[in-house]
């Protein structure tokens, strides 16, 4: 989101939708064998990145646009940990351990403590949900998720009644992650969500893309998706989620209070102060594509905009 070079156009073009398709049509008929396989229990204690997931796709909660290729998605990413350019995280990431991993659970919730991935995810069963990745510098795609709502996770806490936010910690670990020896941001990254927000069927814990376990550049082992919302809110390896009754901070609120908001809903009609969120750059869509319009929400009005009834969004950016 520091504004440095032009980012570098690749004229790699996005999947075709009908290897798109085919794929689709793979991956759920590979689901009657694999389901046996237990798909989620053979998550955690050391799966790399690459392995294949079996996971039923939610086609109401998913997009039919044609979705980024895997190159897309795994050499163009933000995650400032592993540096500030585009191609930093692939060429960076792979460095990380990401088993054993384990997430701690704190505050306004019954059950408390740190629990393993794998019996994190162990009761859930994997979907797929494709869906538009809005970032707030203005480029977009469509990416084909593996995970599990985050609300069954949640749920399973516990939550008090004087939980009104949820609260996300990336893992801080500067050998690991060179991007932390520099102060870019304050590390670790946190994220936020009100818990209505959490709570919404669309926000999804991933655990991998492309019917595979994520790719460290993607925020292995476990990364949040909201796709309501720019791409910032979608905190990558996670190590901690906190119940909170106060509105917790976030790391681009922090850095840079005028241009980034705890709310960051994708709204056309809210520019930021430096540039404008009426269109965006599809990635991979090719040089000559034209821009394409920003939709508010990022197209999941339909699902979304009740949360939002009693804000006034132009304030609450
Ligand atoms: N921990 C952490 N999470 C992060 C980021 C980051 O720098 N650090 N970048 C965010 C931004 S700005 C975007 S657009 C998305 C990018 O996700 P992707 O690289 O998987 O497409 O991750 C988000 N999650
Ligand atoms: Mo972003």
């Amino acid at each position: 989101m520091l504004i440095r070079r032009p980012p570098h156009i690749r004229p790699s073009d996005i999947t075709p939708p009908d290897v798109f398709a085919t794929r689709r049509r793979l991956l759920a008929g590979a689901l009657s064998v694999a389901a046996a396989a237990a798909a989620p229990a053979a998550l955690g204690a050391a799966t790399p990145s690459g392995t294949p997931l079996a996971a039923r796709l939610n086609a109401a909660l998913s997009t039919s646009e044609a979705a980024n290729s895997w190159e897309d998605v795994t050499t163009y990413n933000n995650y400032y940990e592993f540096g500030t350019d585009k191609s930093d995280p692939a060429e960076n990431a792979g460095r990380l351990k990401t088993a054993p991993w384990s997430v701690a659970i704190g505050g306004e919730a019954e059950v408390r403590g740190r629990v393993a991935l794998e019996d994190l995810l162990k009761p859930h069963p994997l979907e797929e949900r494709v869906y538009r990745l809005r970032c707030v510098e203005a480029w977009s795609m469509v990416i084909p998720w593996v995970g599990v709502p985050l609300a069954a996770v949640l749920k399973r806490f516990k939550p008090t009644s004087r939980a009104r936010f949820v609260a996300f910690t990336t893992l801080a670990d500067p050998v690991q992650m060179p991007g932390q020896r520099s102060a870019v941001l304050d590390w670790p990254y946190v994220e936020g969500l009100r818990i209505d927000e959490a709570m919404h069927p669309l926000a999804l814990l991933a655990v991998g893309l492309y019917g595979r376990v994520l790719p460290n550049q993607n925020g292995a082992p476990l990364r949040l998706v909201v796709p309501w919302k720019y791409g910032f809110k979608s905190i990558k390896s996670i190590v901690r989620i906190e119940f909170s009754q106060q509105m917790p901070p976030t790391s681009w609120n922090r850095a840079a209070p005028r241009e980034y908001g705890f709310y960051a809903n994708v709204n056309p009609a809210v520019d930021h102060p430096r540039w404008s969120q009426k269109t965006e750059r599809r990635i991979g869509a090719g040089l000559f594509a034209p821009r394409q319009p920003t939709l508010p929400f990022n197209g999941y009005a339909t699902e979304v905009a009740a949360l939002y009834r009693d804000l006034d969004l132009g304030r609450n950016f």
